[in-house]
């Protein structure tokens, strides 16, 4: 988080992380779509993330101007130095998950690389804010909401459901985020 009272500018940054393929550049395509904003890709051919997505989307809130800088990592184990890299820095986290029961394990597995990418940067999970969605809720296969809720979450954090690909929940999961940011600035400048 960036404070420049003169300007009354505030930085955030704000990194979408998940499993590969559970739709994470999808999220901020939709977001950008929109708010009327672009998003800087980096990708291959097959349109996997290579390097990260980046956007920045600017609010006005109090007489400040908040700005949210988001990134997507590329959740294929070998770009690991790369998410890594992506994570430094991060206010605050989107994890998204893939609902499908096929990828249970490997969701599960990837809360404990976020809270490794977080420490790295001497971050608590617990601290930092984090809001889990629970995304592709269309597919045939995609496990019940309660079963997702009790296997792939972590303890005080807010849960919400998407279909990312159809733009479904995926403002509402960004409004999350921002919210739990902006009550932390709040806190923060009292
Ligand atoms: N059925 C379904 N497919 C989705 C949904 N969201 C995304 N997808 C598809 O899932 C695939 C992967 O989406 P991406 O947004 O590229 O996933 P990613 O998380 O950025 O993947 P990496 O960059 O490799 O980590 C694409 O084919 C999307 O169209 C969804 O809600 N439902
Ligand atoms: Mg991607």
């Amino acid at each position: 988080m960036l404070i420049d009272s003169a300007k009354g500018v505030v930085r955030f940054k704000v990194v979408y992380h998940g499993v590969a393929q559970s739709g994470k550049t999808t999220n901020i395509e939709q977001l950008a779509k929109t708010s009327d904003l672009d998003v800087l890709s980096f990708d291959t051919k097959e349109e996997r993330t290579l390097v990260f997505d980046y956007m920045t989307k600017k609010v006005s809130m109090d007489g400040f101007t908040l700005t949210f800088s988001i990134y997507t990592i590329p959740g294929q184990d070998i770009y690991r130095d790369i998410r890594k890299m992506i994570m430094r820095g991060v206010d605050g986290v989107v994890f998204v998950v893939d609902s499908s029961e096929k990828r249970l394990q490997e969701n599960k597995d990837f809360l404990k690389v976020l809270e490794e990418d977080l420490k790295l940067y001497g971050k608590n999970i617990k601290e930092t804010p984090i809001v889990i969605q629970y995304n592709k809720r269309d597919l045939p296969d995609a496990l019940p909401i309660e079963v997702l809720k009790r296997e792939v979450s972590l303890p005080g954090k807010r849960t919400t459901e998407a279909v990312a690909v159809q733009g479904k929940g995926v403002e509402e999961t960004f409004n999350m985020i921002m919210e739990e940011l902006v009550d932390k600035f709040r806190k923060m400048v009292g």
